[in-house]
């Protein structure tokens, strides 16, 4: 007998994919591809493990008040409505005492699916600019970047593309399923591909050319390309001419850049670089999907800035086959509306963490471009994937560790594993330590959680009505319907923050109860309401309009894409794109070190605790050359320390023919949820990557403040196995 299928948008990773959910004796039984044809195929085994997370025995069902000290992982559990009130208390204690400035807030609205802006109209009525996001170390600040060129974050039309540029970017199978199937499509179809990676990923390995760059050195590449295009003429003379200002200015800049240099910097073969230009160039309608592997590296600000630049300069912009500006979807609310920007004061504004040195994807910038962007894309702010306006969080965790420039005291952290997912650890562990008051929302008990005085049970997508709108990435409307009803002490991070300020006076300003009333007010505009969009099916997809600018221009200061950046000019930086060298390589740090790699077990920090996950990756592993394992004495399988200047993690050695020479590469996100109550933490700092790199000035981006995750000093040794991961020293190992 077959179980009623729901409709769902899988929140699992941060790609969405649409599947269907089977429920049995009140719970989530089975999750299975969609009924679309053309949806079948995204779905992975973390999508088809979603019973076993949801499910799981150690999933918080109760509201947890800490009793312990600070870390020890003790609690009590106490009901909803007494830990809404006690934080509702404490918190006001601390913005009565310090400002509403001290109060931040870390999330990763990609997990949590139902915030719609909750959490920014919270904060801009209280009057605290302090919101930052996992993504701020991903597409959202990729997204302000761009923001900066043609004024909004393009989608690449991986449909009717030629050619297909990966700087990095890694789509397999099991991770970001539905891109890597628009790239095998398109593949198969003829389109071109073209990998930049120090490794030989997979990507890399089917790619029509591999160019093996020196980790770090995006930049000086695109440079390299543009050098080939200029020299070429290979570029949209008619739109360069109509539509970018700068033009000469950029030349001047690129003709630095002679491919000798590039291939210096790059360690890649001059004609190998002309050739990939040429490819990218010549191809009908070519395309650069966005990339981590540039919202990561010193030279993030301009190597972002490079990728838009190649886009407009050989006309792929807003064309078919190129990339698309998709603007907001029609028809629904967007969350930039609900947030309330224009309610924060400009002094409250002006007090944004990172404000003054690293503006860029702060409220400084979002000011500057305010005009253009309601006049091409009707609001004043454009809050585009999950992350805008944000604060940096090296500043953010200073001031909460050192209390310069104020003291920030109270912190919440929603669907965000805050003490592992930025750089220097150490450092956030001491801004968590210096707090008065930590609320994390959460489905399980992760490191950050342990660190907090309130912990309050999240509910999964199965467990809730969503109407998803990709944050505004794409116009398109996909169906998420709830399949099982969550326990009675769960809340959607939409109703924490509408309970919250029902506890304070804008709480009349949270007029909706229920999830479904913000969704119904969403779609007002379009005269439904959510059942009535339940009805009509699973997916609405806007028309695309192409070349929109020749009737609004771009959403930039001149109206033109921004080769030369006015806003950057306005902001005392360097108006062009550079490339910036790394922190040097020494004598006693020779390898460049990079981290990522996704594993497709895992997203980010998530699912160690799902055994049949789990099993598929037990343990982590650093990855070395097999010329460089030879150099160091070091085989296959050592347990090794991999030591920065700032840290060391352990892991076990992986000697892969796959590496480059020189450089080393260490995992994101490892920790031990069957190690809680034996090693600090759940032994957060023995493997993880956010210990290694630093936030000092010469690791960070100078326009955004972005850590140098892909190239910075450290070396390998070998050491003992710790004893806390012998095999059979605890149950979550033994399933491997
Ligand atoms: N050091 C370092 N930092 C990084 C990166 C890196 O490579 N290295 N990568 C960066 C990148 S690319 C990204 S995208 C970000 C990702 O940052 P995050 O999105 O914060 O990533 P996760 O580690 O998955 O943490 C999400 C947490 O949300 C919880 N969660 C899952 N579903 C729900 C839910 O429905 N409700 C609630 N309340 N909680 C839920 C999970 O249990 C998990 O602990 O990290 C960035 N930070
Ligand atoms: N299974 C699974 N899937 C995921 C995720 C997950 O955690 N698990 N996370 C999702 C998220 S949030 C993100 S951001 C993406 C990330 O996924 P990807 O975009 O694929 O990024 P990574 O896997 O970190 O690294 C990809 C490649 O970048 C190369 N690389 C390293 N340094 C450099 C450099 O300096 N320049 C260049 N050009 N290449 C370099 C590495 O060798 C590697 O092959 O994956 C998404 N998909
Ligand atoms: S790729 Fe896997 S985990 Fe990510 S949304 Fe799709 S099914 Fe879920
Ligand atoms: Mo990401």
């Amino acid at each position: 007998m077959g179980a009623e299928a729901k409709y769902s948008v899988c929140s699992i990773c941060d790609i969405g994919c649409q599947l269907r959910t089977e429920v049995k004796d009140g719970q989530v039984s089975r999750v299975i591809a969609h009924d679309n044809p053309m949806l079948a195929n995204n779905i992975c085994f973390k999508g088809v493990a979603a019973p076993s997370i949801h499910n799981h025995p150690e999933r918080l069902r109760k509201p947890l008040k800490r009793v312990g000290e600070r870390g020890a992982d003790k609690w009590e559990e106490i009901s909803y409505e007494q830990a809404m009130d006690e934080i509702a208390e404490r918190l006001k204690k601390v913005v009565n005492q310090y400002g509403p400035e001290s109060f931040a807030v870390s999330t990763s609205g990609w997990n949590t699916q139902v915030t719609y802006g909750a959490d920014r109209r919270f904060m801009n009525l209280l009057g605290s600019p302090n919101w930052t996001s996992g993504v701020a170390l991903c597409a959202g600040n990729t997204a302000a970047v761009n923001k900066l060129t043609y004024g909004w974050f393009p989608m690449g039309d991986f449909g009717n593309t030629n050619c297909i540029v990966l700087f990095g970017h890694n789509p397999k199978k099991h991770s970001w399923t539905p891109i890597y199937n628009q790239i095998e499509a398109a593949r198969a179809r003829g389109a071109k591909v073209i990998v930049l990676d120090p490794r030989v990923s997979e990507q890399a390995e089917v790619a029509d050319l591999h160019l093996r760059l020196r980790a770090g050195t995006d930049a000086a590449m695109c440079l390299g390309w543009l050098k080939v295009i200029f020299d070429e003429e290979l570029y949209d003379k008619e739109f360069v001419r109509d539509w970018c200002i700068g033009f000469d200015e950029l030349k001047a800049r690129v003709d630095e850049y002679p491919l000798e240099r590039v291939e210096e910097i790059t360690g890649v073969d001059r004609k190998l670089i002309a050739e990939a230009a040429r490819m990218y160039a010549n191809a009908d309608g070519s395309i650069i999907p966005w990339t981590p592997i540039t919202d990561m590296q010193i030279s993030s600000t301009s190597a972002i800035r490079l990728h838009s630049i190649l886009r407009a300069v050989t006309g792929n912009l807003d064309v078919v086959g190129g990339e698309t500006l998709g603007g907001f979807s029609q028809g629904y609310i967007p969350e930039t509306e609900i947030a309330l920007h224009e309610e924060l004061p400009a002094e409250q504004k002006a007090k944004q963490l990172g404000y003054d040195d690293h503006p860029v994807y702060t409220y400084r910038v979002a000011e500057m471009l305010k005009e253009p962007t309601e006049k091409v894309w009707g609001f004043p702010y454009a809050d585009l994937v999950m992350g805008c306006h944000m604060a940096n969080p090296s500043n953010l965790f200073r001031a909460m560790a050192t209390e310069d420039p104020y003291p920030v005291k109270a912190f919440f952290t929603l669907g965000n594993n805050t003490l592992m997912s930025y750089p220097n650890q150490h450092q956030i562990l001491k801004a968590m330590m210096n707090q008065e008051l930590i609320v994390a929302h959460e489905i399980f008990m992760t490191p950050t959680a342990m660190l907090a005085d309130y912990v309050m049970p999240g509910d999964v997508f199965s467990e809730r009505n969503h109407v998803a709108d990709s944050w505004s990435w794409t116009a398109r409307l996909t169906l998420s319907q709830k399949s099982v009803e969550p326990g009675e002490d769960i809340s959607s991070t939409y109703q924490f923050w509408k309970d919250l300020a029902r506890r304070f006076d804008f709480g009349n300003r949270f007029p909706w109860e229920t999830i479904e009333d913000v969704i119904d007010y969403r779609l007002s505009r379009s005269g439904r309401t959510f059942a009535e969009f339940e009805k009509t099916g699973f997916m609405e997809m806007q028309t695309p309009e192409f070349r929109k600018y020749r009737k609004t221009g771009f959403a930039t200061p001149s109206g033109k894409v921004e080769l030369s950046s006015s806003v950057l000019q306005d902001l005392g930086f360097d108006p062009l794109p550079y490339h910036r060298e790394g922190p040097a390589l020494t004598e006693e740090f020779p390898y460049a070190v990079f981290s990522g790699v996704r594993e497709d077990p895992f997203f980010q920090t998530g699912q160690r605790n799902i055994p049949e996950l789990r099993r598929r990756c037990p343990l982590p592993s650093i990855f070395i050359h097999p010329a460089d394992a030879e150099k160091e004495g070091l085989a296959d399988g050592d347990w090794v320390e991999l030591q920065t200047a700032y840290g060391q993690v352990t892991a076990e050695l992986a000697v892969k023919e796959n590496m480059k020479e020189g450089h080393l590469r260490v995992p994101h996100g490892w920790w031990y949820p069957e190690l809680r109550g034996q090693a600090e933490l759940g032994g957060a700092f023995i493997s993880s990557d956010a210990v290694l790199c630093s936030d000092d000035d010469e690791f960070l981006d100078y326009e955004q403040g972005i850590p140098h995750f892909k190239g910075y000093p450290g070396r390998v040794v070998k050491v003992e196995k710790p004893s806390l991961l012998e095999e059979g020293s605890n149950e979550g190992l033994a399933a491997s």
